[in-house]
């Protein structure tokens, strides 16, 4: 059975689905802090910074997949980073342990292009490169990675990751996240308000459109063992563009659409954030390849939001 963790998040509210597509209802255990109500789904409250807690579900599942979305992200993470630690490595190195004391088969780690910080090269950024984040986020994805490593070397816990872009999907909302901008124009554009947007309008940032992310976490966890090379995070990439860019996309579909900049806090962070990606290790190992660009994604961001809002 697989268990993930943090399901009613971002990421976590579609992978959820997906795995149940592969794997069957009852073989996927959602869990998260709270319960959202949807009974779609076998679910159950946990806070993965409670051990005792993951290790009660671990055994009343059977798990042997863990999926770890729990994280509290770059922009909610600088209000609080004492908390962002806690949440973001404690519940990491529970999931880490409690995988090695149950013979767990594969864990899945989600890091972030918010590891790079100035040192690395901010254009088509390299695998392998320094790691200097400006954000309690950045640090706490840093140190994962690098646990991931650690128990794959000492214990041979299988442990895969991918450093994600900023995801962009119809089908949840983000939170607290600097990349967040992206989704919310969309929604804003549909309902006919005018977008302010808290990053300039040439902060160009990688991203990824969700079914491209799901399609990448999935694909990389059902790669042969012997294929994986990389064992801290796999750079991937789906696209990049600034806000600029994307505001253009849509105003093809919204032509009184308008926008207006006001930059906050969260330019520090984009400012100190690389603005592409070089992903071709997972291109290699793994046979990765984004299905999405700007135009397509823009293209279905706009149909299924607008189906969305019209039956709401
Ligand atoms: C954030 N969406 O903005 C996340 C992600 C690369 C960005 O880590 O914090």
């Amino acid at each position: 059975n697989i268990l993930v963790i943090g399901a009613n998040g971002q990421i976590g509210s579609v992978l959820v689905p997906a795995l149940q597509n592969i794997y069957g209802k009852s073989c996927v255990i959602a869990s998260d802090i709270y319960d959202n109500g949807d009974a779609n789904k076998v679910f159950e409250i946990l806070d993965a910074t409670n051990f005792d807690a993951l290790q009660g579900v671990i055994e009343k599942y059977k798990i042997t997949q863990i999926y770890h979305l729990a994280a509290i992200l770059s922009a909610k993470g600088e209000k609080n980073p004492q908390l962002a630690w806690e949440v973001n490595v404690n519940s990491f190195i529970n999931v880490l342990e409690v995988s090695v004391k149950h013979d767990i088969k594969k864990v899945f780690y989600p890091s972030s292009i918010a590891v790079f910080g100035l040192n690395a090269p901010p254009k088509n950024t390299p695998q392998n490169t320094i790691l200097n984040p400006t954000t309690i986020y950045g640090v706490s994805k840093v140190a994962g990675e690098n646990l991931a490593q650690y128990y794959f070397t000492k214990y041979g816990l299988d442990v895969r990751s991918l450093r994600y872009p900023g995801i962009i999907g119809y089908q949840s909302l983000p939170g607290g996240g600097t990349t967040d901008y992206a989704v919310d124009i969309y929604h804003k554009a549909i309902i006919g308000e005018n977008f302010d947007c808290f990053l300039k309008a040439n902060t160009e940032l990688p991203m990824i459109f969700m079914d491209d992310a799901i399609k990448a976490t999935i694909k990389l966890m059902q790669a042969p063992i012997e294929n994986i090379k990389i064992r801290t995070s796999y750079n991937l990439s789906g696209m990049s563009f600034s806000p600029e860019e994307i505001y253009n996309s849509i105003k093809k579909h919204y032509p009184n659409f308008s926008i207006k900049y006001i930059p906050d806090f969260r330019q520090d962070i984009a400012d100190n954030w690389v603005s592409s990606i070089d992903d071709k290790e997972a291109v290699i190992d793994w046979n990765w390849s984004p299905n999405y660009d700007l135009e397509s994604m823009t293209d279905i961001m706009v149909t299924m939001l607008a189906k969305r809002y019209k039956s709401a």
